[in-house]
């Protein structure tokens, strides 16, 4: 295994002192590391893998030096747009160091939103012509690895990849992010109890990616409901709120709930102006707020400086509100039926889930099978 805080020296040595990404739980030791050792002017949490690879051209731009951009490899389809249109030696050939995360590996178990892409991966990446290679866990052979990953990345200006397999970091001599004392707010997974409870049986919800889901189909299954109305954002963090629009412009008789993480928000910041142009009046949206990436591993997000529900009204919600109230849910929920959609409640949580958290037993597709029956049986009996 490789140590983490090696793999930054070996790093530093060929020439990067500069870390960008969105994190990863495969790269979550290497990430405790960056967030624990380098200052902010040498690292990014970007929000999202595309504008990761923004703040690396930038980088270089400004350097000559090559950046480190990290990822999980769900991530890729974000960035494949900089690097084709822009890092491209045939474009502006820009190098840097992509160290991707590799979920769904072939011949490795992982969850159904994680197979396809990880089995392209190798494809994709040489339909791409991007050189690559697996970064060996050894600790000898990884530092020759990054050494030439780099020095190619250099001598050819483009970006070359590092593809990391589970269990390749060791443990970081870092301390990870200090979890806030338990009872000081709201867990993710009461605040999602008592919102399933204050909405009622009847509307969809779209559930963003990450615990968030998991934690909602275990409640389900807890209380022997079919959760059929529920749509589970498994993969393709940051579009709960795109697939509640979806929805919610053709399901006029029926409220649509998205419930959002604040990372998930941030990565498509854009869907909220656009939901608000076109204003479904039973659109709801709930962020979650716990400042972090919780579900893969507690980074922080950038959220800490937005007003979250000031930016819902200036892109034209009809309402938004904040609460960290588990008494209060009943309330908002009703206030925001009053005033109609879009409506958004941010609801401040702590980080953290049980680790005993299972995930969903139901297949995607038997999910979306169930999900628009429920829609269509509905539809056909108003
Ligand atoms: C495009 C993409 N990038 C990264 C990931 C990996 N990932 C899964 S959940 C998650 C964190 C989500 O954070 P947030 O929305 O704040 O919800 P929380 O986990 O804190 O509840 C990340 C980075 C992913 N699934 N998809």
């Amino acid at each position: 295994m490789i140590d983490p805080a090696r793999f930054l020296e070996v790093c530093r040595a060929q020439g990067i002192t500069f870390f960008t990404g969105v994190p990863d739980s495969l790269l979550k030791h290497l990430n405790t590391q960056i967030m624990a050792t380098l200052p902010r002017e040498q690292h990014v949490i970007a929000a999202n893998e595309g504008a990761a690879a923004g703040v690396a051209i930038g980088h270089y731009l400004r350097t000559g030096a090559p950046a480190a951009v990290y990822l999980q490899n769900s991530g890729f389809g974000n960035l494949v747009n900089p690097l084709l249109s822009l890092a491209d030696p045939d474009v502006y050939g820009i190098p840097m160091l992509l160290i991707v995360g590799w979920r769904g590996q072939p011949g490795v178990a992982d969850e159904p939103q994680h197979v396809t892409q990880g089995r392209v991966m190798g494809p994709l990446l040489d339909a791409m012509e991007l050189p690559w290679t697996v970064l060996p866990p050894e600790p000898a052979a990884a530092e020759r690895c990054v050494a030439e990953a780099v020095s190619q990345a250099v001598a050819h200006c483009r970006p070359y990849v590092l593809m990391v397999e589970k269990g390749t970091f060791g443990e970081p001599s870092a301390a990870p992010p200090a979890a806030p004392p338990a009872g000081t707010a709201l867990s993710r997974e009461e605040a999602l109890k008592a919102l399933v409870d204050a909405v009622g049986p009847e509307p969809v919800i779209v559930s963003t990616t990450g615990m968030l889901s998991r934690e909602l189909f275990e409640h389900r299954v807890a209380r022997g409901e079919s959760g059929e109305r529920d749509f589970l954002t498994v993969g393709g963090m940051g579009h709960a709120s795109a697939i509640a629009l979806g929805v919610a412009m053709r399901e006029p008789q029926r409220e649509v709930w998205c419930f959002d993480g604040d990372g998930a928000l941030l990565m498509h910041l854009g869907n909220l102006a656009v939901i608000a142009d076109h204003a479904p009046d039973r659109f709801f949206h709930v962020v979650f707020n716990n400042g972090v990436h919780d579900s893969v591993g507690g980074q922080p997000t950038s959220i800490d400086r937005v007003d979250v529900a000031a930016t819902a009204r200036a892109v034209g919600y009809r309402y938004a509100a904040s609460t960290a109230q588990i008494g209060s849910l009943a309330g908002e929920v009703a206030t925001m039926r009053s005033y109609g959609g879009p409506a958004l409640l941010e609801l401040t949580v702590r980080p953290g889930s049980r680790p005993d958290l299972g995930r969903p037993t139901r297949t995607p597709a038997e999910s979306k099978r169930a999900f628009m029956a429920a829609l269509r049986r509905v539809t056909a009996a108003v």
